[in-house]
C-alpha cells in the first residue's frame, strides 16, 4: 500500500515536472517569436523609409551632377542630417570616396609599388602615432609573393591565427579586412574608436576632390608645407574651387613649384559616395551601407545591418 502511494507520488512529481518544463518552453518560444514579429515588423517600416531616403538621394545626386565642383558647403557632406519620416528616425552620413587614399592601389596591378600611396598610408599610420612599417602589412596582403616586409604578414603568419587564414596575395574587398591585418588587427581590438575609414578606401581613383579632401590626407602626401595647406583649408572655407590650374594665383601662399607636383591628383568634382543610413522604429535600430557612383548612376554596394 505505502509502496504504490509513494509510486503514484513520484508519478505524479514527474508530471508536474514536465508540464512546467514544457510551459516554460512554450512560454520561451513565444516571447521570442513575439520578439521576431515585433523586429520583422520594425524591420519592413524601417527598410521601406530606407528605400525612400534613397530614391530622394538619387534624384538630389542627379541634380548635383550638372555642378561646377562638389564642395562641403553644398553638397550635403558637411553634417549628418537627421529627420522622421511616419514615425521612423532616420540619419544619413554622406563620405566623399574621393576625398581618401585607395588603399588597394598601394600594388600596381603588374605587382610594382605605388610609392606615392605607400608613402600616404606610412603617413596616415604616423598620425595615429602607429608603426609606419606596419604599412608593409597592406603591401604583404595584396602582393602575389609570399615574402614577409619588415612590418608585414604572409601566409606563416596568417595561417596561424585564430581564423586559419591564407594570406589573400590579392585586393582587399573591403575595409573591414583591416582589422585582420597583422599588428594593425590587434589595434583595432584595443582601440574601438580607431576608424581608418575616414582616410581609406577601396574605391577611389587617387585623383582627391580639392574641395572635400582633409589636410591631414593633403600633408600625407608630403608635396604640400603645412603653410600652404592651412591657407588652401581657409580659401575653401570662403569659396567653392571649381578649377585647379589658377589656384597659386588665387592663393599666395601656394608655391607654383609645389602645386605643380600635387595638380595631378586633384579633382573638383566627385564620383563615389558613401552613404550610411541609419533608421531607428522604437528599440530597433537597422543601418543601410550605400556606395554611390554619381558618374554613372551605378550603385557599387548596398548591404543592411543589424537584421
Ligand atoms: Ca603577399
Amino acid at each position: 500500500m505505502t509502496n504504490s502511494r509513494g509510486s503514484i507520488l513520484i508519478i505524479i512529481g514527474v508530471i508536474s515536472l514536465l508540464i512546467f518544463s514544457l510551459t516554460l518552453f512554450y512560454n520561451q518560444l513565444f516571447q521570442s517569436s513575439l520578439f521576431d514579429i515585433g523586429k520583422k515588423k520594425a524591420y519592413i517600416r524601417c527598410k521601406n523609409e530606407i528605400e525612400n531616403t534613397i530614391v530622394a538621394l538619387k534624384k538630389i545626386f542627379e541634380k548635383s551632377r550638372e555642378n561646377n565642383c562638389d564642395s562641403l558647403h553644398d553638397f550635403l557632406l558637411a553634417a549628418p542630417i537627421i529627420y522622421n519620416l511616419n514615425d521612423v528616425n532616420i540619419i544619413v552620413k554622406i563620405q566623399d570616396e574621393d576625398s581618401k587614399i585607395n588603399i588597394n592601389q598601394i600594388v600596381y596591378p603588374d605587382g610594382k609599388i605605388n610609392n606615392f600611396i605607400e608613402k600616404s598610408i606610412r603617413n596616415i599610420l604616423k598620425f595615429y602615432k602607429l608603426t609606419e612599417d606596419w604599412g608593409n602589412a597592406f603591401i604583404d596582403w595584396i602582393d602575389a609573393d609570399n615574402i614577409t616586409l619588415p612590418g608585414g604578414a604572409e601566409n606563416d603568419y596568417y595561417s596561424n591565427t585564430v581564423n586559419k587564414l591564407l594570406a589573400p596575395n590579392n585586393y582587399f574587398s573591403n575595409l573591414d579586412e583591416l582589422k585582420l591585418l597583422k599588428n594593425l588587427g590587434g589595434y583595432f581590438e584595443k582601440n574601438n574608436d580607431l576608424y581608418l575609414g575616414e582616410y581609406f578606401t577601396i574605391y577611389s581613383d587617387n585623383k582627391y576632390n580639392i574641395n572635400t579632401v582633409s589636410d591631414t590626407i593633403l600633408k600625407s602626401f608630403e608635396l604640400l608645407d603645412n603653410l600652404e595647406i592651412e591657407a588652401l583649408m581657409q580659401f575653401r572655407k570662403k569659396f567653392q574651387i571649381k578649377d585647379i590650374n589658377n589656384l597659386p594665383d588665387l592663393i599666395p601662399e601656394l608655391q607654383r613649384k609645389n602645386f605643380e607636383y600635387i595638380d595631378d591628383y586633384l579633382k573638383v568634382k566627385s564620383d563615389i559616395f558613401n552613404i550610411e543610413i541609419i533608421a531607428k522604429k522604437d528599440k530597433y535600430i537597422f543601418k543601410c551601407i550605400w556606395l554611390y557612383n554619381r558618374t554613372n548612376g551605378q550603385t557599387i554596394y548596398k548591404k543592411y545591418l543589424g537584421i
